[in-house]
């Protein structure tokens, strides 16, 4: 049983900016969701109301020369990040924008199949199909005009993800992410895409969406992933306000489970938060969005500057290379996010460089409401410590108080009863997210070639 109410951490002044937005999203009964600031700016960002509380998405490299010291003073920190703070700026103004490190070696498993939906012609060869280990064979033939259209599930920076129908009777179902060509022409945005299909295709775990296989033609590339009709993390506590601990720690293990096996195979994923995690039709969590990740080799660290203003991790913001302890980081500041309704370093009133000073100086200034269980803010402190060395391993974090009584293996096998199931009506039931309109224009032809490997 955890022990809620006053503890040490407790501060009896109520953090008044947490305060006002509460009671703003009380009071508001608008629907708001938060996306990536590219999608205000592209021409379908009127489907994101509240646009107010879009959280944007960073990725840029660095290429300054970066001291290995794992961390440094406070004061230090600051005037890295004050140094720092023009190149994020100027990033800014091109959001989303993909830093790249040269060092690409994300392996995946392709098979030299033709591509049957091939209308692209500027290339030599087709492009491999990849192909997943446990994937129905009838994919591989699959051809996109076999696709039906059934509603959509998402807008995002490159594109959209639709739920569409195959398969007799098209009762089967898949999320396919569209992703204009036209639209991705910087060398970054391109090297995100390839490197998302990298890593998702090299991953089979059942708290990741899979990636059956992807397409290719003259106008769009396709991701055809499984699908999660119930809906984004993000939606349910929007609703919910808030989880309690029983809640919280249910979806913090999900992505342990996650982060455990992208860990192991040395991907760092970058991109952590609500948004990102989708509830299947047992109403268990599936990351999604690879954009961000990386594949590390053992002991290479990374200086690509990328994130969510909100959950980026100190050593990201002060440029010294990370590693998956900033993963590590985004667990503790997701866990706030689930237990309050807000993430710890929020920008409600407050710029993004405010944010980012704001976790330049750690968890020592965040109020934690008297709400918080003393075994859920000490292992936030603890996994959002400023130096990554001192913050806890995932095989660490599973054996603190905060987890304690947590049927591990249950999650794993799937017996563990969820805070909350979806109600999914069906293969083509869109209704847990929100509402967009169809896509009705067709993008301009690309003949660019950056994309044969899709
Ligand atoms: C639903 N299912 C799988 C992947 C998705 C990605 C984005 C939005 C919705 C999704």
């Amino acid at each position: 049983m955890e022990e809620p109410g006053y503890h040490k951490y407790f501060h009896p002044i109520y953090p008044p900016n947490l305060e006002d937005w509460i009671e703003f999203m009380e009071e508001d009964g608008e629907e708001r969701r938060r996306g990536d600031i590219s999608s205000e700016s592209s021409s379908e960002s009127g489907s994101f109301p509240g646009e107010r509380f879009s959280r944007c998405v960073l990725i840029q490299s660095i290429s300054e020369d970066v001291s290995n010291s794992v961390e440094s003073g406070l004061e230090d920190n600051i005037k890295s990040f004050e140094d720092n703070m023009k190149a994020v700026k100027d990033n800014l103004k091109t959001e989303q924008t993909c830093g790249t490190d040269n060092n690409d070696n994300n392996d995946y498993i392709t098979d030299k199949y033709s591509c049957d939906n091939q209308q692209y012609s500027n290339s030599d060869s087709p492009a491999p199909v990849i192909k997943c280990a446990d994937n129905p064979s009838w994919l591989d033939t699959l051809r996109l005009d076999q696709l039906s259209w059934v509603g959509t599930l998402g807008i995002g920076g490159f594109g959209r993800v639709e739920l569409v129908t195959a398969g007799e009777n098209n009762n089967m179902a898949f999320a396919l992410k569209k992703m204009k060509k036209n639209e991705i022409t910087d060398e970054k945005q391109q090297q995100h895409i390839l490197n998302e299909k990298k890593i998702m295709s090299s991953c089979s775990n059942p708290f990741i969406v899979k990636l059956y296989r992807t397409f290719r033609d003259s106008r769009y590339l396709y991701m055809l992933m499984e699908p999660c009709l119930g809906g984004e993390l993000w939606t349910i506590l929007r609703n919910k306000k808030r989880f309690d601990d029983e809640s919280s720690r249910f979806y913090t293990a999900c992505v342990i489970k996650a982060f455990d096996y992208l860990h192991d195979k040395g991907i760092v994923y970058r991109d952590l938060k609500p948004e990102n995690l989708l509830l299947d039709s047992s109403g268990y969590i599936k990351l999604t969005d690879f954009g961000f990740s990386k594949r590390l080799e053992p002991g290479e660290k990374s200086w690509t500057f990328c994130g969510t203003p909100e959950y980026v991790a100190p050593e990201i913001i002060t440029n010294k290379s990370h590693d998956n302890r900033a993963d590590i980081w985004s667990v503790g500041i997701l866990m706030y996010e689930l237990l309050n309704g807000v993430p710890p370093f929020s920008k409600k009133n407050s710029s993004s460089d405010q944010v980012y000073s704001d976790i330049l100086q750690g968890m020592k200034s965040v109020n934690f409401p008297s709400y918080m269980s003393a075994t859920a803010v000490e292992l936030i402190r603890q996994l959002c410590r400023l130096s990554p060395s001192q913050r806890p391993s995932l095989s660490v974090t599973r054996r603190y108080m905060w987890f304690a009584g947590m049927d591990w293996e249950g999650l794993e096998n799937r017996t563990l009863t969820p805070p909350y199931l979806p109600t999914i009506a069906g293969v083509k039931d869109t209704s847990n997210f929100d509402n967009y309109q169809e896509e009705t224009q067709q993008p301009e032809e690309n003949f660019a070639d950056w994309d044969i490997d899709f």
